[in-house]
């Protein structure tokens, strides 16, 4: 994956689900990042949350608690790693899944609003670090038009508890 900065929330592992802590970091090549938190306490359950600029919002498929101050999640290993299973395998060799990309509006949704962004930006030959560049190589062009068009027809939003 392009490398990026994501931010990640911890949230109450019960309704109204509260946002506990948060904190940003650029994940690397290989979408690993190391976050620190400050509120966060041994033994106690938290949805980790995971969002992304242009991505649609992915939480932990189940509460999760830190041990003597720390706490490991892999979401790439199993679809069934995220709430809801919303997920795409991404790889084949080693199987990978990845968070939907899409939703530079960021409304939760991907569909033909992020399209429209999108083809617009394209249209103009927008380039740089910009919400609509969504496979990362600074480019707006029919290649992220891909991802709005195929997400948007199978529905893709954001599943929560
Ligand atoms: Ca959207
Ligand atoms: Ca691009």
């Amino acid at each position: 994956m392009a490398p990026d900065t994501a931010k990640v929330l911890l949230r109450a592992d019960s309704s109204p689900y509260t946002i506990i802590d948060s904190s940003s970091a650029e994940l690397n090549s290989s979408g690993n990042g190391i976050l620190n938190f400050n509120e966060a306490l041994d033994g106690t359950g938290y949805f980790i949350v995971i969002n992304h600029r242009n991505s649609i919002e992915t939480w932990s498929a189940a509460p999760q608690s830190f041990t003597s101050g720390n706490l490991s999640y892999d979401f790439t290993t199993s679809s069934s790693q995220a709430f809801g299973s919303n997920m795409l395998q991404v790889d084949n060799s080693p199987v990978r899944f990845g968070i939907y990309v899409g939703d530079p509006n960021k409304d939760g949704v991907v569909d033909v609003s992020d399209a429209g962004q999108v083809d617009n930006d394209a249209a103009n030959f927008v380039a740089g670090y910009v919400l609509t560049d969504l496979n990362g190589d600074l480019v707006v062009d029919v290649s992220d038009a891909v991802f709005t068009d195929n997400n948007s027809a199978n529905f893709i939003s954001k599943v929560t508890p």
